[in-house]
């Protein structure tokens, strides 16, 4: 009987009857005292004749007449549901040597669908043997697996994103020297995710809003953010779009419809829901797309997000990059499912599972994931399974806590740059000259604009109190009075050029 009791309290509306029930007749439906004035009176004494399951089913009657009575027969073939349950346990009960035959056509009208009885005691796995297959369209040595994709991208497109992943990883060897060289505070690389970073804005619309965790640059470059915007925000001077209030990598631009970058991890998921939601009301043909790593998916934010997108069937492009390492975490540290894809699913939205490192791959699951959001107004999920090649920032050293020969072996045999340039060359597309011209130019770039950013001033010391509040609060104002006295009493603490 308990059994049925949390069956039945599942069933919406259950709490209400028992509110129902408590607040007229005071009392507690879980423990029945023998009051001679009670309702249950009567049906205490054939309790305790020891027929708890006539108890149990006129007590169902009396649930149902009182809800019936509230709310009229909204949930009634729920609590009919429950009946059957009881009827057939009164059956087993009443009759121990009879044959009770169940029918495994009988369902549950349950709200939101109805489900199918059966007499198996059958529990669902919690890992299928078969873990969901990987979406691809290169082979590791650039040859098409699947022919209808590269009918998709053209010569033009095929070129734009491999030199934007080449500058990409150009962009990323510099800066990861500077900051070594004590001219960045920090910096944060993105080797081996160059195909997610790229492909995947080639499949986006600009309309489209990214809200992205700190490891897709890319989406940027892609865009039309200048590498002199990349480094004037990593230097943190005064032309940076922050103004050296953002630790470096934390790059935004509303032009380009890019939210800026914010440290506490997966909080862009459930404001990705949001805007989209936004996107939605007013009717517009673009959809939000949220990047995030497996280990922001271990985030509560995670999974509120993703309730919240298929509930409200927001235009939202869930985009997980499985790279096997959240820091020194790995992922079967993690999680116990299928990976990132599965909890998709098991939220009612439409995911699929694609190969990280494949450019063509990519390219073509965004492309869809993003029209099959718009135009059916829901969320989508993609797990792109990848690589985090390098350490997970500056601030780490990765080869403390797993093997090299996995890094070399991802770094080589699974590199997405070298996988896409063998087929814009066995297409005849691309040639070594080209090649070597793209890394020359893209190293000019990139040490330029690390020269330039240098010789730019430091904001003022004011701007870190700046553009929150049209008056500064006191608080500030007295914070501001603090730090300009600390840094007279100690001015060998602090640079020599804030003013
Ligand atoms: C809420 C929160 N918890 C912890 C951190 C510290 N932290 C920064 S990055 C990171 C790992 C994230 O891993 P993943 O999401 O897999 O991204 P990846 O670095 O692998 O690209 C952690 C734990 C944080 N920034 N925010
Ligand atoms: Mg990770």
């Amino acid at each position: 009987m308990s059994l049925w009791l949390t069956k039945t309290r599942t069933i919406g509306g259950y709490n209400l009857i028992k509110k129902i029930i408590c607040n007229n007749i005071r009392l507690n439906p879980y423990q029945p005292t023998a009051s001679s004035s009670s309702p249950f009176h009567s049906l205490l004494d054939n309790s305790s004749n020891g027929n708890s399951v006539n108890f149990v089913s006129r007590y169902l009657n009396l649930c149902r007449s009182s809800y019936t009575a509230a709310l009229g027969d909204r949930n009634y073939s729920s609590l009919r549901a429950g009946e059957q349950i009881l009827s057939s346990s009164e059956e087993e009960e009443d009759d121990d040597h009879g044959e009770y035959s169940f029918e495994e056509n009988q369902v549950m009208d349950f709200p939101g669908g109805k489900i199918g009885y059966t007499s198996n005691l059958n529990f669902l796995p919690g890992s299928p043997e078969k873990r969901v297959q990987c979406y691809r369209v290169l082979d590791e040595n650039g040859f098409t697996i699947s022919s209808n994709i590269s009918k998709l991208v053209s010569k033009e497109l095929a070129l734009k994103m491999y030199s934007g992943m080449v500058t990409l990883n150009t962009m990323d060897k510099f800066f990861y020297e500077a900051q070594r060289q004590g001219r960045l505070s920090f910096y944060l690389t993105s080797f081996g995710e160059e195909a997610i970073n790229l492909a995947s804005a080639a499949a986006l619309s600009f309309d489209d809003i990214v809200l992205a965790q700190y490891r897709e640059p890319g989406i940027l470059l892609w865009r039309g953010f200048t590498m002199q915007d990349f480094a004037n925000q990593c230097l943190g001077n005064n032309a940076g779009h922050g103004k050296g209030r953002q630790m470096p990598i934390h790059y935004g631009s509303k032009n380009l419809n890019f939210i800026t970058i914010s440290s506490p991890l997966t909080t862009q998921l459930p404001q990705a829901v949001g805007m989209a939601y936004s996107l939605k009301m007013d009717k517009k043909d673009s959809c939000v797309v949220a990047f995030f790593g497996d280990g922001s998916a271990s985030e509560g934010d995670f999974h509120a997000a993703l309730n919240f997108a298929a509930v409200m069937d927001a235009p939202v492009v869930f985009f997980c990059r499985n790279n096997g390492w959240a820091i020194s975490t790995p992922v079967t540290e993690q999680f116990r499912s299928d990976g990132i894809v599965v909890k998709g699913q098991a939220y009612g939205i439409p995911s699929i599972r694609v190969d990280g490192n494949d450019a063509l791959a990519v390219y073509n699951a965004v492309r869809s994931a993003r029209e099959k959001a718009i135009s059916e107004q829901r969320p989508i999920l993609i797990e792109a399974m990848t690589y985090r090649v390098s350490h997970h920032s500056t601030s780490d050293d990765s080869t403390k806590y797993r093997p090299i020969d996995e890094i070399e072996h991802w770094k080589t045999t699974h590199s997405p740059i070298t996988r896409l340039r063998k087929w814009v060359e066995r297409k005849g597309w691309w040639s070594d000259k080209e090649e070597s011209m793209l890394h020359v130019e893209a190293k000019k770039q990139v040490k330029q604009a690390i020269d330039e950013a240098e010789k730019e001033e430091m904001p003022p010391l004011r701007d870190m109190f700046t553009d929150v509040y049209e008056e500064l609060p006191s608080n500030l104002k007295e914070q501001e009075t603090v730090l300009r006295e600390t840094i007279q009493r100690h001015p060998k603490d602090f640079p020599n050029n804030i003013y």
